[in-house]
């Protein structure tokens, strides 16, 4: 009978992980998704607006940006793709890292594009550029539509928007540009334009590699986040959204290859949406692939993020969470 109780108690623990992985996130059987950012919208929704890889991708030639939306963060809708390089004037590839923003009745994509080809070997070569633009939709699940035709500014080449709205209503992007990383700018009201220069901030002499910067504000303080070196999730904090900014720390070690975040409130708690280098079974290339997952987010009691580990639980027990409150 006690041997019976101990099989039964191992298989229940064994079942577990399985039960009740979350991770990666169920976005679609065949949709490699990746670079998520994450927003609560007004109808209550968690939305992700993800850049969408091609299977077995090389050098990042991707064509579209997804939506998605979810309650209880395990079973999502896919609101497919919300804008695609197609409907650019003014890019034909690089559908990277995108934001959005809900602002005067109206919800804006925020992505970066391009043109050209990297040259690997010889870089003097290459001919890539790339851009930032903004698109408009009346709903969080899009269309999306490039108002503008064009891209917000040619030169920084610039990629990985992060547009932030402060609760006076004022907006500022923040990207990774080449030659140009840590800089601010200043959004018209419209969000058609930017407004004013590039703000080079002071980041208290911690200015590593970065890509994807996220910037969020907790308790009247200031977050900026952002993959350094593209791989280790870090953090400064700040009381403006222009810095100074001090230097936090390390909340998420590299795994495998870069990594983006974005993180937001729903629902009391904190949480975190990054990706993941995966092995696909079965995938026609033996290389990993890129899957969108997420973690809860805690704070110490100095507003520090605290380190986090990659589970493969995820955020699978929120509806439990939210249901025990
Ligand atoms: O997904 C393409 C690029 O890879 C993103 O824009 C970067 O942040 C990195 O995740």
């Amino acid at each position: 009978m006690r041997r019976i109780s101990h099989a039964l108690a191992l298989a229940a623990v064994l079942a577990l992980p399985a039960a009740q992985a979350q991770n990666p996130l169920k976005l679609g059987e065949k949709l490699r998704t990746a670079d998520p950012s994450a927003h609560v919208w007004r109808d209550g929704r968690l939305y992700l607006y993800t850049s969408h890889d091609e299977e077995c991708q090389a050098d990042f030639h991707m064509k579209d940006w997804h939506a998605f939306s979810s309650t209880d963060l395990v079973n999502w809708t896919a609101h497919g793709p919300v804008l695609a390089i197609k409907d650019l004037k003014w890019a034909d590839d690089y559908a990277w890292a995108p934001d959005a923003a809900y602002k005067n009745g109206k919800y804006y994509l925020v992505f970066p594009a391009g043109t050209g080809v990297k040259d690997r070997e010889d870089p003097k070569r290459s001919t890539k550029w790339m851009g930032i633009g903004i698109a408009e939709s009346d709903s969080p699940t899009g269309p999306f539509k490039d108002m503008i035709g064009g891209p917000l500014w040619r030169k920084p080449y610039a990629n990985d928007p992060s547009l932030f709205i402060d609760d006076d209503g004022k907006a500022y992007l923040y990207f990774h540009g080449a030659g140009a990383d840590y800089r601010v700018v200043e959004m018209a009201d419209d969000l058609r334009s930017i407004q004013g220069d590039f703000v080079k901030m002071d980041m208290g002499g911690h200015e590593p590699k970065m890509e994807g910067p996220w910037v969020f504000k907790r308790e009247g303080l200031y977050y900026f986040t952002m993959p350094e070196n593209n791989r280790a999730l870090s953090h400064y904090t700040a009381s403006s959204p222009k810095g100074p900014w001090t230097y936090r720390g390390v909340f998420m070690e590299p795994e495998n290859g870069n990594n983006h975040h974005s993180i937001v409130q729903y629902q009391d708690q904190w949480l975190l949406f990054y990706h993941r280098w995966l092995d696909v079974p079965g995938a026609a290339c033996a290389k990993k692939q890129r899957h969108v997952a997420a973690e809860y987010l805690q704070f110490n009691e100095d507003g520090s993020i605290r380190k986090l580990e990659r589970t493969s639980e995820g955020v699978a027990d929120f509806a439990k969470k939210r249901a025990g409150r």
